[in-house]
């Protein structure tokens, strides 16, 4: 007898159940800074959860219990493979067909060229599209242009299942915001916004997260929820941007950037300081816009904004190698064969992340202008990353005393910076950790 075809409706109302229930099976795809933790919050909401990773190693440490990630406690995802059984992870995409939802949590970087890699995005989808089933949830939480989801995703998906979306499977776009190691703010209470590509999508997804986050906002499509999460990394890229190029303006008119800056931000409304510093680092801040630009670019539209703090970020590690350089001129010695301590490697304060970082690039150009660098992190103890070699020193007085110069490119809270200027010769502060010092031994941006 004939098969009665669900009515499309049916299927949303059973996965919303399953959802409802804790019936449903969660499943992540990418398990770094944004997959794990959603994963364990799954797994506390009670849902059967399986964590997907091509990474053999990280699958390990996981179904041993062994946290990898700063926000995930050994002990919560222990309590969770061990005690409850909830959550386990694997290295078979198999376990898809398994899966009532998959959150597609991957890293999109940048080509060289400066165009988007979706490669991982596009490697994900094609595993889940062999293992898409009726009644499925698939949400994309990578960072990525408008219109990832409905061009790439939604093709992929249909054209190997044969299923439609928004009546047999459902999908949507959502922003991870995870800020690693923030204090206040973590996967659970950060708002989230998901958009469906179609209505029924955007209420599924929506109810998926209403179990296990706190605040859920609803937007009418994926590409504005794709583009959310641009606009607030373009943000803060170009503000970034704008304050950088008022501290050369305010260097060449030798006046205090930072004063400027404090002043302004008593202000108590339109205003948010941002603050000069060696560059943009990180592998949101300086990739996103540009993600945005080249989408725009394809639209015919020039986002000169995003192109322009791109190059004035883009131009301060060479701008604080100048200073150096002038610092030690006024100390009448040259780059050219001085020792020059790197201060912080790390992106930026606290962290142990150098991707991307401006120090990177500060100690390329030292070295090539002939220095002799050395560098310090209390978080990062290995310096050869991106072509880049620098022998990591304890900061002890007579370390700090043989330098013609120290270069605090990081601002990490743990560093006693008294002692560095007690004891060093001279020091470019590009942070500000020196706040209210005052000495001819600093120069600051
Ligand atoms: N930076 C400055 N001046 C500033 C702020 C930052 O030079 O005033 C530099 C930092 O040193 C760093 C880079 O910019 O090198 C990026 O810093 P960030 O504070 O934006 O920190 P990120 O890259 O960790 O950005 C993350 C983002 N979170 C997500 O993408 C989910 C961003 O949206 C957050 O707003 C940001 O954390 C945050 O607020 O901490």
């Amino acid at each position: 007898m004939q098969k009665k075809a669900l009515d499309p409706a049916a299927l949303q109302t059973v996965l919303t159940q399953k959802i409802r229930d804790r019936q449903a099976v969660t499943g992540v795809i990418g398990l770094g800074y944004v997959g794990l933790p959603l994963l364990l919050e799954y797994a506390r909401t009670g849902y059967q959860s399986i964590g997907f990773d091509i990474n053999a190693e990280k699958v390990e440490r996981i179904n041993a219990g062994d946290s990898y990630i700063q926000d995930v406690p050994t002990a919560d995802l222990r309590h969770e493979v061990q005690d409850t059984k909830r959550l386990r992870a694997s290295i078979d995409f198999a376990a898809l067909a398994e899966c009532d939802t998959v959150n597609i949590c991957v890293p999109t970087p940048l080509r060289k060229t400066k165009d988007p890699d979706i490669s991982y995005i596009v490697a994900a989808v094609k595993e889940i599209a062999r293992f898409v089933h009726p009644g499925m949830l698939i949400i994309l939480e990578s960072t990525t242009y408008p219109g990832t989801t409905d061009e790439v995703l939604l093709p992929i998906l249909q054209e190997h299942s044969g299923l439609k979306v928004g009546r047999d499977f459902f999908l949507a776009f959502s922003p991870e915001r995870v800020d690693p190691g923030n204090a206040n703010f973590n996967t659970k209470n950060i708002p989230k916004v998901v958009g469906g590509v179609t209505p029924a999508c955007t209420a599924v997804a929506a109810e998926l997260y209403e179990q296990s986050l706190s605040t859920v906002v609803r937007v009418s499509n994926t590409r504005v929820a794709e583009t959310v999460k641009l606009l607030e990394n373009t943000f803060r890229s170009v503000n970034i941007g704008l304050v950088n190029e008022i501290a050369l303006m305010c260097n060449k008119m030798n006046i205090d950037v930072w004063e400027v800056i404090d002043a302004a931000a008593t202000k108590p409304f339109g205003f948010m300081p941002f603050y000069p510093g060696p560059g943009l680092g990180g592998h949101c801040i300086p990739i996103d816009p540009f993600y945005l630009s080249w989408k725009a670019k394809l639209a015919g539209f020039e986002a000169r904004f995003i192109e322009l703090a791109g190059q004035v970020n883009g131009s301060m590690p060479q701008y604080v190698v100048d200073r150096v350089g002038l610092a030690l001129n006024d100390h009448s010695k040259c780059v050219n064969g001085a020792k020059i301590l790197v201060l912080g490697v790390a992106y930026k304060a606290d962290i142990d992340d150098v991707r991307e970082s401006p120090a990177l690039d500060v100690i390329r150009l030292l070295q090539a202008r002939g220095a002799e660098v050395v560098v310090h992190d209390p978080y990062v103890h290995d310096v050869t990353h991106e072509g880049v070699d620098a022998r990591w020193v304890e900061l002890d007085p007579v370390r700090l005393q043989t330098q013609d110069c120290v270069v605090i490119v990081t601002g990490h809270g743990s560093v006693d910076y008294k002692r560095v200027l007690h004891n060093a010769p001279l020091v470019v502060d590009t942070r500000n950790v020196l706040k209210g010092k005052k000495s001819d031994k600093i120069v600051r941006l």
